[in-house]
């Protein structure tokens, strides 16, 4: 008691010149609401209280707003003050135009480049998922998806119209093939299961956990899925840092998102990392929410990473200069210090031009940037990982971004905040630190969905579209290349155009993560002389089923349980399933069929479901 009250009294010395408003309401405070306002004041924030009106008026929301002051100092590493000291070292910088890569030269790196279905890749997807049941999955799912324009929450979205199942199913899906197939290869040893946590935010946290709640999970059990929500950070108003009082409510601070490097902390202060450690995991694999390729890449990347030790390990792709995502580069400081970090794709240009290349960011002989392209799926080693964050409290570098109204870079268009990225997390670590990347075939490993139909139909020619149209389309290609390597005779697709994007539609071929992980389980359930014509589509969702001989033109359906081991041969022949042209603006669909531009006409098929167990072959 007697803390508090010197707590209050302190809090009256400072306001009563300083801020009057705030001393009329000093009264209805609490102790802890005190504390929190003294902070304020010290560092500069009496404007918030400028149109307070006498006690008596609005109490419940002046409560409100400490309320809200309070999650934002607890939600910060460091508090408030410190959100608001950084913010203020970062806006100085900002105005003064200081480059955070100042005194860095970039250089391409050299990473692991693995080749779909040669030896080491092969090699490296056996080791892989020796490796994948020590493995924690983290999705960052806390993202709007503004540039995608889509009502919904982004996970729920099909990832692909043939079998509509979404990313969330998906990713599932494979977190447990992955847990089935690694646990089976380690014979004698007790079975474990795969903890998945999830990101969230105020955006998407509730819509997230009743998608899982309504599908059961996707079979996941509930016990092994953590849902972790990140808060929102405070805007900032001017120069000085000052917070940003919500244009339509005058007891609230402005908030928006700090963005995915939230990740580190709220999975460091939840106590998860120290848990899964107990629990024997080794590594930790981040990805997005709208990749419907990702887990290709996985078997084979997390090998790399057991294989070398990494401590961090960046997936990349070719990346196109100009292209929205990240490059990964080495860079080089005048002192000496060198890292291997992602440079954001609206920092590459600038740093190019400035250093290596007046022309910036551009294409080198090969059709693509030198700099390989982040795809934000990183691979951490946990025991490193946890130390690193004991260091930082998995504070991130942040940076700022404000869009000034002119070149005095005096005032703001609108308000900023500080945001930070996840896979600026090697930026903290030693020299000594191993860190390394692998840089997978495109058609394989990426293939997110960003972009509304408009803005994906503007992109530069060559350019990827990463639209829903694209995402979809890639999964079916991923699934043909995959079936070509293993001799199948794959038709080649045909170009057609959908919402403005001209694609190539490939056979629509897909099966579920338990028929399939690797290339080698692919091998393994094919044989004998196979096709695939264009126009067809071939959906494989039990775990044994055999491909042998078969010559498909038309739609091929096939489901089985574990127990039962399905054949499938001979010549399958039928009208199929077609795709049909929709226009993005025909209001009459939903939304997750106009964002393609197409939708499935489903004509003809055959189709064999199994549920005894027992042996069986399905023929037309
Ligand atoms: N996300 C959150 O969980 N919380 C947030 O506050 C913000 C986002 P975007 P962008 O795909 O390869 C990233 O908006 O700008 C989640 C990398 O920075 O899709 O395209 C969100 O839900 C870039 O280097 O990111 O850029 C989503 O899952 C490049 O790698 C994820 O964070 C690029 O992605 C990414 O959010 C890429």
């Amino acid at each position: 008691m007697a803390a508090a009250s010197t707590i209050t009294d302190q809090l009256a010395n400072l306001t009563i010149s300083e801020c009057p408003n705030l001393h009329k309401n000093i009264s209805i405070l609490s102790p802890q609401h005190a504390e929190l306002a003294k902070v304020l004041i010290e560092m500069e924030q009496s404007h918030l209280f400028g149109e307070w009106p006498e006690p008596g008026i609005d109490d419940d929301q002046k409560i409100a707003f400490f309320d809200q002051v309070s999650r934002l100092d607890a939600s910060y590493p460091g508090g408030l003050a410190q959100y608001i000291k950084n913010a203020r070292e970062l806006l100085t910088d900002s105005k003064a135009g200081k480059n955070p890569f100042d005194g860095f030269t970039p250089s391409v790196p050299t990473g692991e480049n693995l080749t779909f279905a040669d030896e080491s890749f092969i090699k490296y997807e056996e080791t892989g998922l020796k490796e994948a049941k020590n493995a924690a999955f983290v999705l960052v799912a806390g993202g709007l998806g503004e540039r995608l324009g889509y009502n919904g929450i982004k996970v729920a979205l099909p990832s692909e119209t043939t079998t509509g199942t979404c990313f969330l199913q998906l990713y599932i899906e494979y977190i447990l093939a992955l847990q089935e197939a690694s646990c089976s290869l380690a014979e004698g040893e007790p079975r474990k299961e795969i903890p998945f946590a999830i990101m969230t935010s105020d955006d998407t946290h509730t819509r997230t956990l009743t998608l899982l709640e309504s599908n059961g999970y996707f079979g996941m059990k509930p016990t092994q899925v953590t849902l972790l929500k990140q808060e929102k950070v405070a805007c900032l108003a001017d120069n000085d840092a000052r917070l940003a009082v919500d244009p339509q409510n005058k007891y609230r601070i402005q908030t928006k998102p700090h963005g995915h490097g939230d990740v580190h902390s709220l999975l460091y202060s939840s106590g998860l990392l120290s848990k899964w450690h107990g629990a024997g995991v080794k590594w930790v694999l981040f990805f997005q929410d709208t990749n419907g390729l990702l887990f290709k890449a996985i078997p084979a990347s997390l090998g790399v990473s057991a294989t070398k030790q990494y401590q961090v390990n960046s997936l990349a792709v070719p990346r196109k200069a100009k292209e929205a995502i990240g490059g990964i580069a080495k860079l080089t400081h005048n002192d000496g210090r060198a890292m291997v970090i992602n440079v954001e794709y609206n920092q590459l240009d600038p740093l190019l031009r400035a250093t290596i290349n007046p022309d910036g960011d551009v294409n080198c002989e090969t059709g693509f940037s030198p700099f390989p392209g982040n795809i934000n799926q990183l691979i951490l080693e946990l025991e490193s990982y946890i130390e690193e964050l004991k260091k930082t409290g998995g504070g991130i570098k942040e940076f700022v971004n404000p869009k000034y109204k002119d070149a005095t870079k005096t005032s703001f268009k609108s308000s900023t905040r500080l945001e930070c990225m996840m896979q600026d997390y090697p930026q903290t670590l030693p020299p000594t630190a191993r860190v390394g990347f692998t840089v997978m075939d495109i058609w394989l490993a990426y293939a997110p969905v960003k972009n509304n139909p408009e803005d994906a139909a503007k992109v530069p020619k060559g350019n990827p579209y990463h639209s829903a149209t694209s995402g979809e389309m890639a999964i079916y290609r991923a699934h043909s290349l995959i079936l070509k390597k293993v001799g199948v005779q794959v038709a080649d697709p045909v170009m057609q155009v959908f919402n403005g994007q001209e694609v190539e539609v490939w056979p629509r071929i897909v099966w579920k993560p338990k028929w399939a992980l690797t290339y080698s389980d692919v091998k393994r359930k094919i044989s004998g002389s196979c096709s695939v014509s264009q126009k067809s589509t071939m959906v494989i969702k039990g775990r044994n089923v055999f491909i042998e001989g078969l010559a498909l033109d038309g739609a091929l359906l096939v489901d089985s349980i574990d127990e039962a081991e399905v054949k499938v041969e001979g010549s399958v022949q039928n009208s199929g399933w077609i795709l049909e042209n929709v226009d993005y603006k025909d209001e009459t669909l939903p939304e997750e069929i106009r964002i393609r531009g197409f939708k499935i006409n489903k004509v003809e098929q055959l189709e064999g479901n199994f549920v005894e167990p027992g042996k069986y072959s399905l023929k037309p």
